[in-house]
């Protein structure tokens, strides 16, 4: 029983790294390899971490596990205490502080690349591709017409849908993201990108997928109690694609039911 602690905590050490090990196989890994440089170097960020805070964690669940070892035997005499021990204070205050120091230098380049407007790619600053409201429980996509520019103010002309966002493939996109509500967060796991909805701001995001396909978005903030069902759909399609999707959706948006050349044919059935 003594030694029950001892394994204990050596298990869970264990069982982290059996998880990592198998995980990928499994797909409870990340979804696939992202379709963006930048996406890759938010997986290589994420990697740096993984392997820090491994490293830390075998440690400190290592020496816990030998001290309990070691403490299970009961011998005579006074333990050895560390309690207000200098060099120990010193050692484990300098050595995180320079790891977080190096971390908060190392990730400064690919954070400004994502958060800092004016390190965003100048297309995508220039012309943003759609605007993001997010609300409980759902995302509003406000386009501009065809050929139009997004405005910050709403236009007669503007293009509506819900939970459905399609942008052109290979080129950097920006989305205005804003909130209705709560505090929301705007992911796309496959291509590593989250960003919080706030309340009251306009928030400029930019990507790029180098793949066609549906994707997914998410919620990543508990929202409420719909949160889970906060879904909706990224399509990355051919330029081409995308016109047309705008165009059927313009279509859709401006169909009041009749077929279009209905009001000639009142007028003729007048006259006879
Ligand atoms: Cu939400």
């Amino acid at each position: 029983m003594r030694k029950f602690w001892c394994l204990f905590f050596m298990f869970w050490p264990v069982l982290a790294i059996w998880l990592c090990w198998v995980s990928p196989a499994n797909g409870w890994w990340f979804p696939s390899i992202a379709p963006w440089e930048l996406g890759q170097q938010i997986d290589d960020l994420f990697y740096l971490l993984l392997i820090i805070t491994t490293v830390v964690f075998i440690g400190t669940q290592f020496a816990l596990g030998y001290v309990l070892w070691k403490g299970s035997d009961v011998k005579p005499g006074r333990a050895w205490f560390s309690h207000g021990s200098h060099n120990l204070e010193v050692i484990w205050t300098i050595l995180p502080a320079i790891i977080l120091l190096f971390i908060s230098l190392y990730q400064m380049d690919v954070l400004a690349r994502i958060r800092v407007m004016s390190k965003f790619p100048e297309q995508a600053s220039r012309d943003p591709i759609a605007e993001v409201t997010a609300r409980q429980f759902e995302w509003r996509i406000r386009y501009p017409a065809p050929g139009k520019k997004l405005l910050a103010q709403p236009q007669p002309d503007d293009l509506y849908t819900v939970n459905d966002l399609h942008v052109p493939v290979g080129q950097p996109v920006m989305i205005r993201l804003r909130s209705d509500d709560v505090q929301h967060s705007f992911g796309l796991p496959h291509l590593r990108l989250m960003q919080d909805a706030v309340p009251g701001l306009v928030i400029p995001v930019w990507f790029r997928s180098n793949a066609v396909g549906k994707f997914e978005i998410v919620c990543k903030e508990l929202c409420g109690w719909g949160h889970y069902k906060m879904q909706g759909e990224l399509t990355v399609e051919l330029e081409e694609d995308y016109e047309a999707y705008l165009k059927a959706l313009q279509e859709k948006m401006n169909d009041d039911g009749y077929p279009a050349d209905a009001e000639n044919a009142v007028a003729q059935s007048d006259e006879e």
